[in-house]
């Protein structure tokens, strides 16, 4: 039986959809950050994200749906290494996740930026994220400002949070409300996909027929 909200209709009020894909080692938290975010609450039972999963929130910019879905990968590189090409495909933005309780979790950082430039993504909006604030004592945590050294260098803003927290839950808000902005402003060209289909299939259309020929700000690629 088909589903007629399955097609695409282009320009009938289908939403953006922003891809953001989330990178950190395993256990920092990802799957926990998109969760909160997505479902607004903390999630109890994480397991281990096997193969690569998304969720998506749909928020208003300026009287606009916009839909952040948000790739999450499994933390065993033997099925990262898999999936990569998938993940990577016509991503929008990127968060990189890391525990501010494991330093290693933080030195890792310069290997995700490897991976994301070596999958071209060196212009699209990137932020980092300190995650597990509400751990240990402020000895036990890796300080702001070798956090925000490292941020600076790669021209990225820091977050620090924790997804525990519900009174952090603003701070996660943050993270991809300020990616989600930081897309809808430089985005003139609408992206419709097909609603729930994994691996969306990515249209760009103008938005208005332009006497330009112009994409070069178009965030697709
Ligand atoms: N204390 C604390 N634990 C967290 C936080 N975020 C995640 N965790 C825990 O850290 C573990 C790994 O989280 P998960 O989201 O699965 O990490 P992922 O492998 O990066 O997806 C789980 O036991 C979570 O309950 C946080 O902000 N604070
Ligand atoms: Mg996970």
């Amino acid at each position: 039986m088909s589903d007629s909200t399955n097609e695409i209709v282009p320009g009938l009020g289908q939403k953006k959809v922003f891809k953001i894909i989330v990178l950190g080692d395993s256990g920092v938290g990802k799957t926990c950050l998109t969760y909160r975010f997505c479902e607004g609450q903390f999630l109890d039972k994480s397991e281990a994200t096997i193969g690569v999963d998304f969720r998506e929130r749909t928020i208003r910019i300026r009287n606009e749906d916009i839909k952040l879905q948000l790739w999450d990968t499994a933390g065993q590189e033997r099925f990262r290494k898999s999936m990569v090409q998938h993940y990577y495909r016509n991503v929008h933005a990127v968060v990189i996740v890391y525990d501010v309780t494991k330093p290693e979790t933080f030195h890792s950082i310069t290997s995700w930026m490897s991976e994301v430039e070596s999958h071209g993504l060196t212009k699209a909006p990137r932020v980092l994220v300190g995650n597990k604030c509400d751990c240990g004592s402020p000895s036990d945590r890796l300080a702001t400002v070798y956090a925000q050294r490292l941020a600076d260098r790669y021209g990225m803003p820091l977050f620090e949070t924790s997804a525990l927290l519900d009174s952090e839950c603003d701070n996660v808000e943050s993270i991809f409300i300020t990616l989600a902005h930081k897309l809808y402003s430089h985005q003139p060209f609408r992206v419709v996909s097909v609603e729930g289909e994994l691996g969306p299939r990515l249209v760009t259309l103008n938005r208005h027929k332009r006497n330009t020929t112009s994409n070069d700000n178009c965030l697709c690629s």
